[in-house]
């Protein structure tokens, strides 16, 4: 068995990247420069015509999209317990990933690429600024499920293991400091947050990915 994982330094491909650490199982990271537009040139398009990361290849199998993704892991590392077992526990942990993937991330793709939805300059920074304000809500909903997991006396947001849905939180917190939200400002998931960075295998996906946790630099910055 082969795993290969195209991820993007900071991208939503560290879900995939800190669940794979996670296994213990040897795995190839393959960095693509989507700054540099790597995405869009001809082999990566073979590989996923969408020019999106992550893509998981699994004995020459390429896989897409997070949710899928997480869930193959799940079913190849069943030890791992990366989702519940519990039927509805399961369910559950699969509504706040699919709302983590479909809602909360493409509200942030509006603020960090604008230029995907609308043309022209002050159009731009008009769904930029709108965006912005609706993501540091969405945080703030993040906020209450940490809440709720930690008051069910969940160590982790699946339950008691660490998953997709804790990695994604370190993900979207770390992008709301580039849309202008102080991580503080969420207390119960900074500290989640920070938690999970301290996990050996999620410290050895950000130190491949080389990332800072706190990126926020004030309010004024994601204007
Ligand atoms: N729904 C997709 C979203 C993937 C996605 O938005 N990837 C972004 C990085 S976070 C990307 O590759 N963007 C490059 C581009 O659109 O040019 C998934 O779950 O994999």
């Amino acid at each position: 068995m082969t795993l290969k994982l195209y991820f993007a330094p900071g991208a939503c491909s560290f879900v995939p990247h800190a669940l794979l650490e996670s296994t213990g199982e040897p795995f190839e990271p393959e960095m693509v420069k989507i700054h540099k537009g790597e995405n869009y040139n001809e082999e990566y398009k073979a590989l996923n015509p969408r020019s999106q990361v992550p893509v998981l290849v699994d004995d020459g199998e390429a896989i897409t999209q997070i949710v899928a993704i997480v869930s193959h892991l799940d079913r190849r590392f069943p030890h791992c317990n990366f989702l519940p077992r519990e039927p509805l526990a399961h369910s559950r942990a699969m509504e706040t990933l699919a709302w983590m993937n479909n809602t909360v991330h493409p509200t942030f793709t509006h603020v960090f690429m604008p230029q995907k939805f609308v043309g022209g300059e002050q159009a731009q920074a008009e769904v930029k600024a709108f965006n912005a304000q609706l993501y540091g809500q969405m945080l703030g909903e993040l906020e209450s499920i940490v809440r709720k997991a930690a008051s069910d006396g969940s160590a982790y947001l699946g339950g008691g293991h660490f998953g997709p849905l804790d990695a994604y939180s370190l993900t979207l917190l770390r992008w709301g400091g580039f849309a202008g939200h102080d991580p503080q400002g969420y207390p119960a998931l900074w500290q989640h947050v920070q938690k999970v960075a301290a996990l050996p295998a999620v410290a050895r996906a950000m130190a491949r990915e080389r990332l800072q946790l706190n990126v926020y630099k004030g309010s004024a910055a994601a204007a």
